[in-house]
């Protein structure tokens, strides 16, 4: 399907550093790549409800890292799924006694015009799950032909036992993995199952819900599948960033990787596996299932500038979970006015140094914390220097740093 439009990114001077990650599986921050292309797989939206801070937050983790790869010279080849149908959404729109598909497609429609108007770079596929069904029973196809699935009634499972890495993404003891899996969509206690943690490939038809009619019988994907088979067929087997929010440790990417790894035989499924904390408001991780959502759209329709709540996600570390407070977006948005002064200044001290600091601070595992109070300060000092003293390019530097890197657009002089 169509992602949203993309941005020009200014070109920098030079060339930035290796973009150096924490990844969840080994517990380290490591360089993510180590030639001139980087790829990465960013789980998409489940689209029943609207874009909310958490999901922002998320995909701005990885734009940054889109940028940060592109600013060191890197080609980037980046993939997105929807998941399109799934129990979530069919359970919203019974409820609501909409169709799944409408919902979805409006649903998909706002995501695309909030990732736009914050600017967050588009993947380079942008892929449903419904539109790869075809992909998806192919590969369930071939699990089943090699033993490496089996049948409960309609439906086919996973069985962890034919994943000799299996907990190695998450590293979870297996009463953690009993207890996420029953609280995040896996099916425990189903009869017939050979181990409480094997997952669902392929859901055979129930009334009342839609379905396939495919060589392995009438049903849909499950949910691990889908970004397992999106990824591996488009990027391949050891791509390099395998990303999303944290609830998404496990079972979502432990069991994504399992399958590919055992339909393939040739682990890792991804060399980095990045999480982004949870976004929280009033101590609760902030979720369409407890409706205690901010909204971007909400936000947007009520006067806010994009680029204020995308400064305000930012000054915060990617990995932490965080809450949204009141104090957040008045503080981004005078940070935001400071940044659009400077940049509008005829001349200001050199932005050399700042340019290698931010590079720096971003390269290791996403500092944005340390490169804003960098730009703040570059910027504070701007505005006190006396003009005479600067130089004339340094705004426009400022300006492009911003917009390049941070994704912040500050209307500079030309
Ligand atoms: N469709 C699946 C992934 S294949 C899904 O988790 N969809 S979602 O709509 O629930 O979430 C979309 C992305 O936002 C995921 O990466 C998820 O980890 C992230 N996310 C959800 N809630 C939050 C939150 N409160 N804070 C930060 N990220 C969040
Ligand atoms: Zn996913």
């Amino acid at each position: 399907m169509d992602a949203w439009p993309s941005v020009a990114v200014p070109d920098l001077p030079g060339s930035g550093e290796v973009l150096r990650l924490y990844d969840t599986a080994r517990h380290e921050v490591r360089a993510t790549t180590s030639g001139p292309a980087a790829s990465m797989y960013v789980c998409g939206i489940t689209p029943y409800d609207a874009t909310h801070l958490g999901h922002a937050a998320t995909y701005l983790a990885f734009d940054l890292a889109q940028r940060v790869w592109r600013d060191a010279g890197c080609r980037v080849h980046y993939v997105q799924n929807v998941t399109d149908v799934d129990d979530p959404l069919l359970e919203r729109a019974a409820h609501t006694g909409e169709n799944w598909m409408s919902l979805a497609e409006r649903e998909i429609d706002l995501f695309r015009q909030d990732m736009a108007a914050l600017r967050v770079l588009p993947p380079d596929e942008y892929v449903g799950a419904v539109e790869s069904v075809p992909e998806i029973t192919d590969a369930i196809g071939r699990l089943l032909a090699a033993g490496k699935a089996y049948a409960v009634d309609d439906d086919i499972y996973f069985p962890v036992s034919a994943a000799p890495g299996f907990g190695s993404e998450s590293n979870y003891d297996r009463d953690t993995m009993l207890t996420l899996f029953a609280e995040r969509g896996g099916d425990p206690q189903r009869p017939g199952k050979r181990d409480p943690l094997d997952s669902l490939l392929w859901r055979g038809r129930r009334p009342g819900e839609p379905y396939w009619d495919t060589p392995l019988g009438p049903g849909r994907p499950g949910w691990h599948i889908e970004c397992s088979i999106i990824a591996l067929n488009r990027l391949g087997m050891g791509f390099d960033v395998q990303g999303g929010g944290s609830d998404l440790i496990f079972p979502h990417h432990e069991h994504s990787a399992a399958h590919a790894e055992a339909l393939t035989d040739d682990p890792p499924f991804a060399h980095h596996y990045v999480h982004a904390g949870m976004i929280g408001l009033d101590g609760e991780k902030m979720s369409k299932s407890r409706g205690n959502l901010v909204l971007v759209s909400k936000l947007r329709g009520a006067g806010v500038d994009p680029m204020a709540i995308r400064l305000a996600l930012l000054d915060g570390h990617y990995r932490a979970d965080r809450e949204w407070t009141g104090g957040r977006l008045p503080a981004a948005e005078l940070r935001l006015r400071q940044w659009r002064a400077a940049a509008a200044l005829d001349a200001a001290p050199s932005a050399t140094a700042l340019l290698a600091d931010v590079r720096a601070r971003l390269a290791d595992d996403l500092d944005t914390g340390s490169a804003i109070a960098a730009m703040d300060r570059w910027a504070a000092g701007a505005l006190d220097a006396p003009t005479e003293a600067g130089e004339t390019t340094a705004p426009r530097l400022f300006a492009d740093i911003a917009d390049a890197l941070l994704g912040v657009q500050l209307p500079a002089r030309h």
